[in-house]
């Protein structure tokens, strides 16, 4: 099917399960789990499938899921009951809000979305994958006893753990537009992990309200940990030109500094514009060309999903990028197959449609070519404090 071959020598892993798409956050929740049937049908419809070794993911374990998170917060998650909210205030452990309401089936969704990012690790540890993919995980916001921005386990500190029995360097990087908030907490207190994330910041204006460039982990006294947790405070309308450029630049630097032995992308699609929660003007070009910045480095690569609020756009995203892991990306048609399940959700019937076809009129870019360049300097002193 439109002549994709499997790239010799070079392994990419897909971890997926229908049964993770079925779930409903209620009715208004931005959070669309069958954004998830929306992508693998484009990626499916390319015949980027026959490309990768596809696993259907499983649930992760009890033990697996305590690796991070506290047992009575698991135990309440499991049995809580089904409580949509009929009020914005949360209950125990921030469950049964707007935000992260009850809904059925919610313990088997956060174990099968966890279980899926376990194995896609274990794939990059054990070497049988190059990148290992689960657009399911990257639910960046939870805490080891709290549900958070609907984020109820979090995967990626699970993935991590997993990467650490191997690798004695993890970066991870999140291009959500929210603060990865949850994975950088988790990993305050060591070296061995370094965490960047690129944001929306407008103080506690825009959830979760951290991720200052100030912010660069407690650097009390003999915390290995201070100094590694990088952030990158951006403001409404940023371009594909100014987003890559810094995530090249800051990326690069990183990876000079720290030596990672394996990276984390969470690749969450409500930085691109035209996003129900987001506030970017960047493309689906722009967002693929930091996964191909990353895959580039050849250093073992987890791409996990994240947030995404506007499902087609959401699913452009992430079958560009599953092209470009596969390295089919420059022999793909732009033009949207004709037997894409669901096409005419797409509306227009490219991958890469234009700012104009997205916003009809484009966000006004608030980030003056000094910020940016003044956040790459800032940067560049933080990483004097990094020896790898
Ligand atoms: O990074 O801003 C908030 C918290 C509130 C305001 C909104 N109300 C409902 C609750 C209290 C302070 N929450 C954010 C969470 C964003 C999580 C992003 C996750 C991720 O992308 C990773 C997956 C927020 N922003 C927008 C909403 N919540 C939101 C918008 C619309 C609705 C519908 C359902 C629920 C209530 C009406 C809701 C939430
Ligand atoms: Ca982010
Ligand atoms: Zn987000």
């Amino acid at each position: 099917e439109n002549g994709i071959v499997r790239p010799k020598g070079y392994q990419v892993s897909w971890h997926s399960n229908p049964e993770i798409e079925k779930h409903h956050f209620g009715h208004a929740h931005p959070m669309k789990p069958w954004r998830l049937t929306l992508a693998k049908g484009l990626i499916m419809s390319y015949g980027m499938h026959a490309a990768m070794d596809t696993y259907v993911s499983r649930l992760a374990t009890r033990e697996e899921l305590e690796d991070f998170h506290s047992e009575d917060y698991l135990d309440y998650l499991k049995t809580a009951k089904v409580a949509m909210p009929d009020d914005e205030t949360p209950k125990d452990y921030n469950l049964g809000g707007s935000d992260c309401p009850i809904f059925e089936g919610l313990f088997n969704y956060c174990s099968m979305y966890a279980g899926a990012s376990i194995d896609a690790a274990r794939k990059l540890c054990n070497n049988e994958s190059d990148i290992a993919i689960n657009w399911s995980g990257g639910l960046h916001h939870a805490k080891k006893a709290e549900a958070s921005g609907f984020c109820y386990v979090n995967d990626i500190v699970l993935a991590i753990l997993q990467l650490l029995r191997k690798h004695p360097r993890v970066l991870y990087i999140d291009i959500d537009v929210h603060h990865g908030d949850g994975v950088e907490e988790a990993f305050w207190s060591t070296d061995r992990v370094m965490t960047l994330s690129m944001h929306k910041y407008d103080g506690l204006n825009f959830f979760p309200g951290t991720g200052d460039l100030d912010r660069t982990g407690p650097d009390n006294e003999g915390n290995p940990g201070a100094h590694h947790a990088i952030n990158v405070p951006l403001s409404d309308g940023i371009d594909d030109d100014q987003y890559v450029w810094l995530f090249k630049t800051i990326v690069g630097k990183c990876v000079e500094k720290f030596q990672p032995t394996a990276i984390v992308l969470q690749c969450g699609a409500d930085s691109l514009a035209g996003d129900r929660l987001g506030r970017f003007n960047v493309q689906v070009q722009g967002h693929g060309a930091c996964v191909a910045f990353c895959k580039s480095l050849n250093i073992p690569l987890l791409l996990v999903g994240g947030g995404g609020y506007t499902p087609r756009n959401v699913a452009r995203a992430w079958a560009h990028e599953t092209s470009i892991a596969i390295g089919c990306d420059a022999t793909l048609d732009p033009i949207i197959p004709e037997h894409t399940p669901y096409r005419e959700h797409f509306r227009h019937n490219t991958l890469f449609p234009t700012l104009e076809q997205i916003l009809g009129e484009p966000r006004v870019n608030r980030n003056t070519k000094k910020k940016v360049e003044d956040i790459v300097s800032t940067i560049t002193e933080q990483l004097r404090f990094v020896n790898s």
